[in-house]
């Protein structure tokens, strides 16, 4: 039985990794951190599952991540765990380095002392290519990040490639566009609109406050995107792929979108603009070029934006008219 070991299993991304991989015979291990309550509603289906084993770590804590890689030898190791939220990295900028930063550089060291058989997996994120140098982005576009939490992963991301080089680690980096779910953290805009927009059908809520409608944003559907990260530790040689759906939409059309699937027609009459949401630093323009993961990986997105607005949009009606 293969041996998988996921930080951030308890965010979206982790999962529906870890569903993905009990549903492929694996064993997951999954790290979680101690908080004050348990924060266990996106693996609540899986938590008692037999093949399913959570282990109590942090990314700040160098211990606790070795001593799980020594433990386990795992032969994957996803490392999803970050401060994930580009704008808490400006009220938080030291954090957001520790966590998705040097966070990466412990689990790297917790592999090459502990297990370095084991596949290692980063998180990087598109982010990286913030005031973009070239339309659309691929996997050699230089990175130009434009917050502390695009910094923290170009640090990632060059780390996972040093690394690799320097200590011959199956290390790869996958550099995901934004991937989207009804599992999306509330105070993200994708989830925050769909969300916003069901409660306003439902006459729970009047108006949905938002910052930036002109950013455009390359947003897939992040079961998909899970997939990608499996399949880029199946190759023979390690190598880092942009994984995205090649199409770039406004925060607007979104918008307009979720009300249409809603039935709102007038989407201004729904939206108050906040000027608390705007950034210090704004990423405009983010659109990938998916063709190397497609031709490597034979992997393709399932899921086109106005089906992922309609899915999010019908999944938050379902919850709202539940609670
Ligand atoms: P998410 O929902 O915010 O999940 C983040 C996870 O990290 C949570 O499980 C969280 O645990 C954990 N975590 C945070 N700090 C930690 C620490 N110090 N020690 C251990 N665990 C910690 O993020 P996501 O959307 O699934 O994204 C997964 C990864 O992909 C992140 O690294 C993100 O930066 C990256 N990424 C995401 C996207 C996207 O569009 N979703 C695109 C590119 C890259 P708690 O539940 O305890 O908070
Ligand atoms: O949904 P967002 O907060 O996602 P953002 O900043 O693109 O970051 C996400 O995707 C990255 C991949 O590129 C990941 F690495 C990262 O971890 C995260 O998952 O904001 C999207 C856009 C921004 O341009 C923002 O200015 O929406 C704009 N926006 C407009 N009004 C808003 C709002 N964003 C949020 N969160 N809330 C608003 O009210």
């Amino acid at each position: 039985m293969k041996k998988a070991f996921i930080t951030g299993i308890t965010g979206q991304d982790g999962s529906y990794l870890a569903e993905f991989l009990l549903d492929k015979g694996y064993k997951v291990y999954g790290l979680t951190r101690r908080t004050s309550t348990q924060n266990f509603e996106r693996i609540k289906q899986i938590v008692h599952h037999p093949n399913l084993q959570l282990v109590s770590g942090d990314l700040i804590d160098q211990h606790s991540l070795t001593y799980a890689i020594k433990q386990i030898r795992p032969d994957e190791v996803y490392n999803l765990a970050a401060q994930s939220f580009v704008q808490a990295s400006w009220e938080q900028p030291v954090l957001t380095g520790e966590f998705t930063a040097l966070g990466v550089t412990r689990m790297l060291e917790a592999i090459r002392l502990g297990y370095p058989k084991a596949k290692f997996y980063q998180a990087s994120s598109s982010e990286m290519f913030g005031k973009v140098r070239e339309v659309p982005q691929k996997e050699t576009t230089p990175f130009y990040p434009r917050s502390p939490y695009g910094v923290a992963k170009v640090y990632g991301h060059w780390i996972t490639v040093n690394y690799r080089e320097s200590f011959n680690l199956f290390a790869v980096s996958g550099i995901l566009f934004n991937h989207e779910s009804p599992r999306r953290g509330l105070e993200f805009v994708t989830r925050k609109i769909a969300n916003a927009i069901a409660r306003i059908k439902l006459g729970k809520q009047k108006y949905v406050e938002l910052g930036n409608l002109d950013a455009k944003r390359d947003w897939g559907y992040a079961k998909d995107y899970v997939q990608a990260m499996w399949l880029m530790l199946q190759q023979d040689e390690p190598d880092d792929y942009v994984v995205a759906t090649g199409e770039t939409h406004s925060v607007r059309e979104f918008l307009q979108l979720a009300c249409q699937a809603a039935g709102i027609s007038d989407w201004q009459s729904v939206y108050k603009h906040n000027p608390k949401f705007d950034r210090p630093a704004e990423v405009d323009l983010l659109v990938g070029d998916p063709t190397k993961a497609k031709k490597k990986l034979g992997w393709k997105p399932s899921v086109d934006f106005e089906g992922l607005v309609k899915l999010m949009v019908e999944a938050e009606l379902e919850m709202e008219r539940e609670s």
